[in-house]
């Protein structure tokens, strides 16, 4: 031991000496190049997905586009401020780094840089502020919508259901809708949403037309959205409401206001009642199903055996009192939490890549016997908790948080499903 090691040197322990000085003047260089190599992948993966139907860029309404209008710009500020950040950093790591030269001299309190250095963020901050708050009271303003839809999450999905108002009547409203999972509306109008829980907080988003809106029991949040074209635009929920919050989704179908009018009639009809000694395979489904759902689920139109209407009491048998309404089943094009396809596949893309001009009337059509995916619906009626997690243990009062197994035999799940396709 000659000397001391030198205590400024991270990597004196190395024996050779020439060697470690190359390396130290490449490796920055080489580390620059990986993270830049990595990031740049990242940001190709990012952007891998052919089709990105939640992409934030793409606004297809009003509100989306104001919030485009926004964010663009502040990307571009913040982006700016971001690569100068890491440039200069990047020069200081570069130029100061450790060669073994002594400590630098120290300095303290530089009042014109530290003035200049609060000033031009704060300018910034501040432009970035007046337009947000702008932005945020814009979007915020929900006068003159010309039609209100009342929105309810629960575990996990969303009813939409359409009110008798002045305004709704002028769309042909004149029974309430009650539906679930995917919400229509006509394009170039604003629609209202009153968003609330029956049990935790949700968060309404579908992003090509509007941002998040959070959906908070006890409280009724107003959110507009506004679609240009017919479209099937897709959302989640977006604040974790537990177990298959994963499988809560939401999508929006614009539909031009001729169609528009078309589903809204389709909608306020009744499900047909078979009679008692009706013994066509529709009418055999029809008695399985009040037997063995309807305690849960309403069908508007349904009879008792004595004739009376069928009424469900969803609130006896769901912690949060509510079960989807299956009058128009067969209308939608998913199901639970619209996480699943009551389409089968190839008709299911020929909806979802539907040209803007035809989208309507493939919607309309609803799911056919040819259109069916068949397999997930009896899936589903065989054990729909395997197909999507739900809390199936009973509350106090034996209440349940989803739909559990029902223990139906083949036989009935096959009649229920024949019955289930008349539900258009
Ligand atoms: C104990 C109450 C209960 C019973 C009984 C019940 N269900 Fe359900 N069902 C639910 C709940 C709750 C949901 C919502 C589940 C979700 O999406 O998370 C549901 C969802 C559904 C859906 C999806 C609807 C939509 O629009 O997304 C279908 C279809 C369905 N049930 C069919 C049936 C059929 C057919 C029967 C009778 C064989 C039945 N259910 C019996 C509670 C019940
Ligand atoms: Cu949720």
């Amino acid at each position: 031991m000659s000397s001391l090691p030198d205590m400024n040197h991270e990597d004196h322990a190395m024996n050779d000496h020439e060697e470690s000085a190359v390396s130290r003047t490449k490796r920055p260089w080489r580390r620059a190049v990986s993270a830049v190599g990595l990031l740049a992948g990242m940001a190709f993966l990012a952007s891998c997905s052919k089709n990105s139907p939640q992409d934030t860029w793409k606004p297809k309404g009003e509100n989306a586009q104001k919030i485009d209008d926004l964010q663009r710009p502040v990307f571009l500020v913040a982006g700016i401020v971001g690569v100068l950040v890491v440039i200069a950093v990047g020069y200081a790591v570069m130029r100061f780094r450790d060669r073994g030269q002594p400590i630098p001299k120290q300095t303290h309190g530089k009042p014109a840089l530290e003035i200049v250095l609060t000033i031009i963020p704060f300018v910034i901050l501040a432009t970035i502020g007046v337009f947000t708050a702008r932005s945020i009271v814009d979007l915020a303003d929900t006068d003159g919508c010309e039609m209100t839809v009342n929105v309810t999450g629960q575990q996990w999905w969303w009813e939409y259901d359409y009110p008798v108002t002045p305004a709704n009547q002028k769309w042909g409203i004149e029974k309430p809708i009650v539906t679930s999972g995917e919400l229509v509306i006509p394009t170039g109008t604003c629609v209202l949403l009153r968003e609330t829980s029956r049990d935790v907080i949700h968060s309404y988003w579908i992003p090509a037309l509007n941002g998040k809106k959070d959906a908070v029991p006890g409280r009724v949040h107003e959110n507009k959205l506004q679609a240009d074209k017919p479209g099937y635009y897709s959302g989640q929920c977006t604040e974790f409401c537990g177990l298959s919050h994963a499988n809560m989704r939401q999508w929006a179908i614009a539909l031009d206001p001729p169609e528009f009018a078309k589903w809204v009639e389709n909608q306020q009809r009744d499900a047909v009642a078979y009679a008692e000694d009706d013994t066509s395979p529709e009418a055999e489904g029809y008695r399985a199903f009040r037997q063995n759902c309807s305690r849960c689920h309403q069908v508007n139109g349904m009879q008792n055996a004595d004739g009376t209407p069928t009424i469900a009491a969803p609130e006896n048998n769901i912690v949060a009192g509510a079960v989807p309404n299956l009058t128009h089943l067969m209308s939608r094009s998913r199901f639970a939490g619209a996480t699943f396809q009551l389409l089968n596949n190839d008709c299911n893309d020929r909806l979802v890549k539907a040209a803007s001009d035809q989208l309507g009337a493939i919607y309309l059509e609803g799911v056919d016997s040819k259109c069916l995916n068949r397999q997930q619906l009896e899936q589903w009626l065989r054990n729909a908790p395997e197909m999507k997690p739900m809390y199936v243990k009973p509350d106090e009062q034996g209440r349940l948080r989803g739909m559990p197994n029902l223990g139906l035999s083949e036989a009935q799940i096959d009649s229920i499903v024949t019955y289930l396709q008349t539900l258009k």
